[in-house]
């Protein structure tokens, strides 16, 4: 993450924010900039010339609206997330609020608004509503072995990424610096820095669209015929009647826990002698074990440390004595939710123990392919009470003590920037807008941390009124459906799509 993921910007306003976090080699930032776009124009592009004929649905009087349509979705998305008590999950899957709402009647249109998501691991349908990105590995505080427990992710991909994203330009065995990015025909800077969209991962060496992207060429989440027909149309895939979703679904670079506890107080400095002590909620043994481990200066590394612990302290009169925190299964979410051993006020990179999938679950060095798998059927059982931390982990014997001091570091129970795709769309007239987004609920105002149009990829689902019962002529994803509708607004589509094909070609060829 980086450092300010409140900001408010769009893709395409992450230039400003880039040049003035880096002031050396200003000229080779332009180059990195225009790239970067190119590298976005793309993915895009390459999408785009698949559906480029429903476009012009969007295109024309009407898109305004279907773009304000699909805003009221974001803002809905706010709030649903911002209502969510601890332990909820009300933004996860939620038809009622993002299904098919109205959101005006303007005498001709009606104007709905979808939010939708990628399903569960393994289901093949959409599901409306958000994805957490504290569900996702945060490529940009990940460490090798994180990446290296990701599918696909070679040591050739691991360590050139890694060296895009260190500081220094010294060469991992097989990775890659800027040596590397000079020798293609355009080449480029490595950023040396965190990425600020995920994007900017097509800038990696060896990270191709199919790579982030997977087969679902047009990110609606679900399998269409061109993504399952092999080679005979765009994208290419191995037409196994699976939708790879590709390395979009488990990486993020937005993800961010606060230093809080779940009724947003500042947590408690363990350690810390001038912290106040907790005088409420703590049993006594547990707030005399803190007393000791601050008298005697021992470093505890973080607040699950203390789950069924011993020591050897001095005394006030610094005589030996043994105590033992006290800290159970009871004890242990108060433990989590209200101390803390570091003063940084965000945590980047915490993995969400209540949604993250199995394969994300295990990019986790301690757990392995069982234990994700026992964690994620676990929590089909849990109450929202027991979700509010990740004690529920050592409550529900999923993990030992030990093994719980372990994980417990690189967890979460929650999450405060939500991935989302939107479509704002009109009844009768089939006009649409679809933006993706990424909000931030940390801060007090909710924020768009990022946004863009991605309206080119097409119909992402069948759009009709499941709002009210009229009977309204429903629209399907078919090139065929926005032809009809859209030929008007048809000239100089041909050629832009062949021009935009031409960029794909000559850019994919860049980074292979
Ligand atoms: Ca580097
Ligand atoms: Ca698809
Ligand atoms: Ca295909
Ligand atoms: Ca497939």
């Amino acid at each position: 993450m980086t450092k300010n993921g409140s900001d408010s910007r769009s893709s395409y306003a992450a230039p400003a924010s880039r040049s003035a976090r880096a002031p050396r080699h200003g000229f080779v930032l332009v180059a990195v900039l225009v790239v970067i776009m190119l590298a976005s124009m793309v993915v895009l592009s390459l999408m785009f010339h698949v559906r480029a004929e429903e476009t012009a649905t969007a295109a024309g009087t009407g898109s305004e609206q279907a773009w304000a349509a699909a805003m009221s979705g974001i803002y809905e998305a706010m709030r649903v997330a911002g209502q969510t008590v601890p332990g909820g999950l009300d933004w996860k899957d939620n038809s009622e609020a993002f299904r098919g709402r109205l959101v005006v009647d303007d005498g001709s249109d009606q104007w709905y608004y979808s939010v939708y998501a990628m399903g569960e691991p393994d289901q093949e349908e959409m599901q409306f509503g958000l994805t957490d990105e504290s569900s996702k590995l945060n490529l940009n505080t990940a460490t090798e072995t994180n990446f290296t427990k990701l599918p696909k992710m070679t040591p050739y991909l691991v360590q050139g990424l890694l060296d895009f994203l260190d500081a220094d330009s010294t060469p991992r065995p097989e990775g890659a610096e800027q040596e590397y990015y000079d020798t293609l025909s355009r080449p480029y800077g490595v950023l040396n820095r965190s990425l600020s969209t995920l994007d900017e991962l097509l800038l990696v060496r060896g990270f191709t669209p199919s790579l982030l992207y997977g087969e679902d060429s047009n990110l609606n989440f679900r399998l269409d015929p061109g993504e399952n027909d092999g080679d005979e149309r765009f994208p290419p895939d191995n037409k196994d009647g699976k939708l790879d979703f590709g390395l979009r679904q488990y990486l993020t670079i937005s993800s961010y826990d606060l230093n809080e506890d779940i009724n947003r107080v500042a947590r408690i400095q363990l350690v810390d002698p001038k912290a106040t002590l907790p005088d409420s909620g703590f049993p006594p043994a547990l707030v005399q074990y803190i007393a000791a481990l601050r008298r005697n200066k021992t470093a505890v590394a973080h607040p699950a440390d203390l789950l069924e612990a011993k020591g050897k302290f001095k005394d006030e009169n610094g005589a030996e004595v043994e105590l033992a925190s006290g800290v159970g299964k009871t004890e242990l979410p108060d433990v989590l939710d209200r101390l803390t051993t570091t003063a940084e006020r965000r945590l980047p990179g915490l993995i969400n123990i209540n949604t993250a999938s199995a394969r994300v679950l295990q990019t986790i060095p301690e757990i392995d392919e069982a234990l994700a798998e026992s964690i994620v059927a676990a929590r089909g059982g849990l109450s929202p009470e027991q979700r509010r931390t990740p004690a529920w982990l050592y409550q529900e014997a999923l993990v030992n003590a030990d093994l719980f001091k372990k994980v417990a570091p690189h967890l979460t129970a929650r999450s405060f920037q939500f991935h989302l795709q939107v479509i704002g769309y009109g009844i009768p007239s089939g006009r649409f807008r679809v933006l993706e987004a990424i909000i931030d609920l940390a801060a007090p105002k909710p924020t768009i941390a990022y946004l863009r149009d991605i309206t080119r990829l097409g119909l992402p689902l069948k759009i009709d009124s499941v709002a009210d019962d009229r009977t309204i002529a429903s629209l399907e994803p078919t090139a065929r459906t926005a032809r009809l509708r859209s030929r008007s607004h048809l000239p100089g589509i041909r050629e832009r799509t062949r021009l935009v094909s031409l960029d794909y070609a000559s850019a994919a060829a860049h980074n292979n």
